[in-house]
């Protein structure tokens, strides 16, 4: 709570101390290749690990504009984003530097047939619940409606307990784009990305809404590729999912952990989610406030 009335000043790190806490960026410090640009490991003086992203676009002309968004956006705290620490935005860089998470992302454990074995049900529907929750946060806290426009699985990472932190938020509303709801630019993850987003540059919360959709019916098959893709093909998702329900890894949980109609229930009621959310329709996808009330109230079971 305190650090909602950090100073402006407090948030801005200089270019320096990123330097030298990167090792002036190098390559054996690189995380990866992140939507807006890539991402370094750093160590601060104090020991402590940040992750730094270096923002390969944005105009100087624009700076004041994205000083103002970063600040705001780094006051908002949710257990399920990652946290923004701080910035530096001076001329020859522009930097945003959050918390470091050592786990890896939802996407290198998701997808891989070993690794996978770790995400029983409970941890999967946990994984569902918590970045439902931090969406929510995003769209709807009143100081700042931020659309993430880049929702994927591998910008949720995971902490020690595994549970998810989206990452990467707030890079829509930092360039401004999202303000005409319209743009040329199109960034983002086929797959992920809305109809309407594809199409025609849309996007909103409930192009976010679609994103979610397909990242819960990957967290539930643990298969990608669920959603809108470039060609304009939509595939049938209900048989699409139905299959890999029945002959994939589902059907592993299931036999494993699943034993107890509740936890089907569960699985159920996701699928329902997500199918509901990857409609062509923008206008009748649930919002983030309907998903969250669906996750988290108790089914009445007859006797
Ligand atoms: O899947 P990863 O290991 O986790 O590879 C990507 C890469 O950087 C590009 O986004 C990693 N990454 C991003 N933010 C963080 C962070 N806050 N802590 C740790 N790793 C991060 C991400």
């Amino acid at each position: 709570e305190e650090q909602e009335f950090r100073s402006t000043e407090s948030l801005l790190i200089d270019l320096a101390t990123l330097r030298s806490a990167t090792d002036n960026f190098s390559e054996t410090n690189k995380l990866g290749e992140g939507g807006f640009g890539p991402v370094y490991k750093g160590v601060l003086v104090d020991g402590q690990e940040i992750a730094v992203k270096r923002l390969s676009r944005a105009s100087s002309q624009g700076l004041l504009e994205l000083r103002n968004e970063v600040v705001l956006v780094a006051k908002l705290q949710h257990r399920n984003l990652v946290r923004l620490l701080g910035c530096c935005l001076e001329e020859e860089e522009k930097l945003l530097v959050y918390e470091y998470l050592p786990n890896t992302s939802l996407d290198t454990i998701l997808f891989d047939p070993i690794r996978c074995k770790q995400l029983d049900w409970t941890r999967r529907y946990n994984i569902i619940k918590g970045i439902s929750r931090g969406l929510l946060y995003l769209h709807e806290d009143s100081r700042l409606r931020i659309i993430h426009r880049d929702l994927k699985a591998s910008n949720i990472l995971l902490d020690q307990d595994m549970n998810p932190k989206i990452s990467d938020f707030g890079l829509a509303k930092l360039f401004g784009v999202d303000e005409t709801q319209n743009t040329s630019h199109i960034a983002g993850t086929y797959g992920y990305m809305a109809p309407e987003y594809v199409l025609h540059g849309l996007f909103s919360t409930k192009s976010d809404v679609y994103s979610y959709g397909v990242l819960v019916l990957e967290i539930i098959t643990g298969k990608r590729n669920f959603g809108f893709q470039a060609s304009g093909h939509a595939p049938d998702l209900l048989s699409y999912v139905w299959q890999h329900w029945q002959g994939g890894t589902v059907l592993e949980l299931k036999d494993k952990n699943l034993s107890d109609g509740f936890q089907l229930e569960e699985v159920l009621r996701c699928i329902h989610i997500g199918l509901l959310c990857v409609q062509e329709e923008a206008n009748q996808r649930p919002n983030m406030a309907s998903i969250v009330l669906m996750l988290s109230s108790y089914s009445v079971s007859l006797p």
